[in-house]
């Protein structure tokens, strides 16, 4: 039988965009003293978005000792191909001294082509082996060939059991990073609308053993770019929540026309950081996704249930599931719409109240509740009217 040094794969090219194509050669050389007879050759891809031909012939009769043959293969990917990483595997199967043998080897295909939205990018994840999910996000690590680095980016990992990360249950996103001065991306994504939450949280500056903890604020200070509109202007994250804290900023309405999403950053202190990046189609920032916590969360309380008004994510949503942060502090307003007695409870999964307002009968009254999220909290209530006006509280 012969070793896997008898078989060779390769690629003229690693990377495709949507509707490319590269050939692809296969070569056995009969490694052996014998003759290998009934010779065969395939190439599949774990896609049916990659076509794959050969125009060579792809069976031979017998292979001599010492000789090689090659086949080669064209390998196309569709026109509406997802970007990604895709496995190309090769075999060859033969017979020797009465015996069926194969040998396989298997290269990956890179595809820079539009991601499938909502996509969600663990920046610095290549430096750990977990994999971080939020809402129906499960984040990407790089290499994406559909995900370009811009600026001179460099990866920080802060995997220490001991430094917990507050604001957050997806520690481990927060854990590593993205940094450098001016880094960015250019994403490829479907042309369309997007809502896109930057995810932040301060490693360095104001950490003991790290940056110290008698700097802080302005030790870090940047600008983010998206699409050529500056969204966020001297960001500093310690400013904003200290260190070791987890925050994140949603830029709504993001128009892609040339399917390039492009971030970038100014530096104005020390380095830019990232520590994820999400992308949602626009209008679900709040839905599928956590809302951020600076968001005033806006229902009409009507007998038949609550019609959520904002954010964008669970407007015209009746009885929407509020997807909120553990740790964070929220503000609600709910408006009596019909006149009838409400009021809003955020209950425990026992239908114990953990925080309430009055019940309001006037119709056009607007209350507001402000709370910290705990994970008891599994779902929100009209006490009066508990069986039509009730929904989930999803905390991440
Ligand atoms: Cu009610």
């Amino acid at each position: 039988m012969l070793g896997s040094d008898a078989l060779s794969f390769s690629l003229d090219k690693d990377t495709l965009s949507a509707g490319g194509s590269t050939s692809a050669t296969t070569t056995l050389k009969n490694l052996a003293d014998t003759d290998l007879t009934n010779v065969q050759f395939t190439l599949t891809a774990d896609s049916d978005q990659i076509q794959i031909n050969s125009p060579d012939q792809t069976s031979f009769d017998s292979l001599a000792p010492g000789e090689s043959q090659s086949v080669m293969w064209e390998v196309t990917t569709s026109e509406d191909i997802t970007g990604g990483k895709y496995n190309l595997n090769t075999q060859v199967t033969y017979v020797q001294d009465g015996n069926k043998n194969q040998l396989q080897e298997s290269t990956s295909l890179g595809v820079a082509a539009p991601l499938t939205i909502p996509y969600g990018l663990d920046s610095g994840g290549e430096d750990h082996d977990g994999r971080v999910s939020i809402g129906d996000i499960t984040f990407d690590k790089l290499p994406n060939p559909s995900v370009t680095q811009t600026g001179e980016h460099s990866v920080s990992s802060f995997v220490d059991s001991n430094n917990d990360i507050g604001g957050t249950e997806n520690d481990l996103l927060y854990k590593t990073e993205h940094y450098g001065t001016d880094i960015g991306y250019d994403i490829i994504v479907p042309n369309s609308t997007y809502d896109v939450t930057l995810h932040f949280a301060e490693l360095w500056w104001g950490v003991e053993g790290r940056g110290g903890t008698d700097t802080g604020k302005e030790s870090r200070v940047f600008d983010i770019v998206i699409q050529g509109e500056t969204v966020l202007s001297n960001f500093d994250i310690y400013a904003e929540v200290g260190s070791l804290t987890a925050t994140t900023k949603t830029i709504q309405d993001v128009k892609v026309t040339d399917e390039v999403l492009s971030i970038s950053s100014t530096t104005q202190v020390d380095n830019t950081k990232v520590s994820g990046i999400e992308i949602r189609p626009a209008g679900d920032s709040g839905g599928g996704g956590t809302i951020d916590p600076s968001t005033t969360i806006q229902l009409d309380a009507f007998i038949d249930g609550w019609a959520g008004t904002a954010p964008n994510g669970i407007s015209d949503q009746t009885n929407p599931t509020l997807t909120l942060q553990e740790g964070s502090e929220y503000t609600v307003e709910w408006t009596n719409a019909d006149g009838a007695p409400h009021d809003f409870a955020l209950q425990d999964a026992d239908g114990n109240n953990l925080d309430k307002t009055p019940i309001v009968s006037e119709e056009g009254t607007t209350t507001s509740l402000t709370f910290t999220v705990t994970a008891e909290m599994v779902e929100y209530v009209c006490t009066v009217h508990p069986n039509s006006m009730v929904a989930d509280i999803e905390v991440v």
